[in-house]
């Protein structure tokens, strides 16, 4: 059988480019995300583009026990997955710490740590069994660095890359590979999400500059993939070239 890439948040964004640049390389693929029609045009259009197997779990990876019946209910042979990659994920506001919506706050940490945690045990777990896999984690730029009104997004995407350093040491033993891809301004839905579906002032965030696309994202994942055994990319942080931190950004 093929490989298996396992994508999670695959409906849009860099999840999708991952989909479609999986695909082109001959891997079946395990779809995940809340958004059911979406998956399903991609499903089919890459099912039938380039003649591979694609399974559809419509879920969220907030909900831990829903995760583990899912992905737990696989049949077999789709349990020998071959790279996870832990991208679903979001921003919600850009507010002061005093002036945070606490509903957000819980919203960014369940999905982006919590979230990225029930769905690596699960997959984790067939790959200690299988002695083989590679989890790729999509942190960001905002990982490495905190600024202003980023507090709580930037909280969760410094978790992951603890969380990546701390799956690579516990799974060593096991011959599993662990990457973090760490983007900076890649222009998808992620500021819509983050400002709540406000799209001019999404827009605004990509003014004057040329951003990242989410397929620059998924040609460093496949990069990483693609290394030879013996290989691990352990991090990447890749930003626009107009983009020299996460705030210094030169726009026309
Ligand atoms: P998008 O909003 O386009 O994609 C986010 C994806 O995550 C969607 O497929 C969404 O699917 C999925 N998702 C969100 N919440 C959940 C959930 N609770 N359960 C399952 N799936 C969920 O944004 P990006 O492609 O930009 O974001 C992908 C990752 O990249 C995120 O982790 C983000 O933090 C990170 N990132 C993005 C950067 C950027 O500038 N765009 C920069 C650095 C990192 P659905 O709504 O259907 O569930
Ligand atoms: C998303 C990019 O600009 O919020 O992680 O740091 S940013």
């Amino acid at each position: 059988m093929a490989k298996i890439a396992l994508i999670t948040g695959a409906s849009s964004g860099i999840g999708e480019a991952c989909a479609h640049l999986f695909a082109q390389q001959g891997y079946h693929l395990i779809l995940l995300g809340r958004r059911e029609n979406l998956l399903e045009k991609i499903a089919h259009h890459l099912a039938d583009k380039y003649a591979i197997e694609v399974k559809k779990i419509q879920a969220d990876v907030r909900d831990k026990e829903n995760i583990n019946y899912v992905l737990e209910t696989l049949p077999a042979n789709w349990k020998n997955v071959d790279v996870l990659i832990n991208n679903a994920g979001l921003s919600q506001g850009l507010d002061p710490i005093d002036k945070g919506n606490t509903d957000d706050w819980d919203t960014m940490i369940d999905t982006n740590i919590k979230g990225l945690l029930y769905v690596s045990k699960v997959v984790s777990g067939w790959m200690v069994e299988q002695k083989k896999g590679h989890i790729i984690n999509i942190g960001s730029i905002a990982g490495k660095e905190v600024y202003a009104n980023g507090n709580v997004y930037c909280a969760t995407k410094h978790a992951v890359e603890a969380l990546n350093q701390g799956m690579r040491i516990d799974l060593l033993p096991h011959g599993i590979k662990v990457t973090a891809i760490h983007p900076g301004m890649v222009e998808t839905e992620f500021s819509i999400v983050r400002f709540k579906g406000d799209e001019s002032r999404a827009k605004k965030v990509y003014d004057g500059f040329e951003p990242l696309i989410a397929q620059d994202i998924a040609e460093a994942i496949w990069f990483a993939v693609s290394r030879p055994p013996h290989v691990n990319i352990n991090d990447m942080l890749i930003m626009p070239t107009a983009q020299a931190t996460a705030t210094t950004v030169k726009r026309d």
